[in-house]
């Protein structure tokens, strides 16, 4: 494994940051291309079919999904597991991480910071408030819910941290910026629990150059992650 990782999609992307997070908890040196989904070429199509980020790029291999490559990462990098313990507690968090891309990013975070992120800034075109009011009062509260349900009192939801707690915290940190806020008298025990994730080495770091990347353009983002995890 001589050439160099490259992990290709801007840093605003929880999904971007929650590989980030993982390659360094392992320990791996990589570079981050921060691309823009939307503002994609060809080429960009033909090294992400749905036309998503991230992708990890190593010499002539290239690999979409960030499930995909931080399952691809805990294979060649087996240190720090990012789905630690028993067969079981493995399990659990690659459940949590499913539900997080599916459920969670896909049909409650992505509709809130898609209307008040990406639909002002990048196509000029006023948010969809009637999608957010939703996202807010119905869909998000449901999901605190069940999460509320399941995080444990102390450690992570499959025992040690793993890829189920960090996207969570990833995608949350989204929400923060388009304007959700964590009620923790509703939700104390994931308010702790979130509380516990995000003070992780990895995830704080992560956490801080998102808010860093946020109003930055492509160009600034890229020195940003060379200050924060060298030029890979
Ligand atoms: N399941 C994918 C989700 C990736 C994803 O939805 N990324 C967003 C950025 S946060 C994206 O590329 N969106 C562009 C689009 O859906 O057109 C993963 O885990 O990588």
């Amino acid at each position: 494994m001589t050439d160099k990782m490259t992990i290709i999609g801007t840093p605003v992307s929880p999904y971007v940051r929650k590989v980030l997070a993982i390659l360094d908890m392992k320990g791996v040196p990589f570079r981050c291309i921060p691309q823009v989904p939307y503002l994609g070429d060809e080429n960009f199509t033909k090294i992400s079919p749905l036309r998503r980020i991230p992708v990890m790029q190593i010499g002539d291999f290239t690999l979409p999904d960030s499930t995909a490559i931080v399952q691809y990462l805990d294979e060649a990098y087996p240190e720090t597991p990012a789905y630690p313990g028993d067969i079981q507690s493995r399990a659990r968090a690659r459940w949590f991480e499913e539900y997080a891309d599916d459920h969670l990013g896909r049909n409650v975070l992505f509709k809130l910071f898609f209307q008040r992120m990406i639909r002002p800034r990048l196509f000029k075109e006023e948010p969809d408030e009637a999608i957010i009011a939703e996202a807010l009062e119905k869909d998000m509260p449901q999901a605190l819910d069940y999460l509320e349900g399941e995080v444990p009192e102390d450690g992570f939801l499959a025992g040690d941290i793993s890829a189920g707690d960090i996207v969570i915290a990833t995608l949350l940190k989204n929400a923060l910026w388009a304007g959700w806020q964590l009620d923790g008298a509703r939700w104390p025990r994931f308010a702790a629990w979130l509380a516990r994730v995000n003070a992780v080495p990895a995830v704080a770091k992560v956490n801080a150059l998102a808010d860093e990347v946020v109003n930055a353009k492509p160009k600034e983002q890229l020195v940003i992650l060379r200050r924060y995890y060298g030029k890979g």
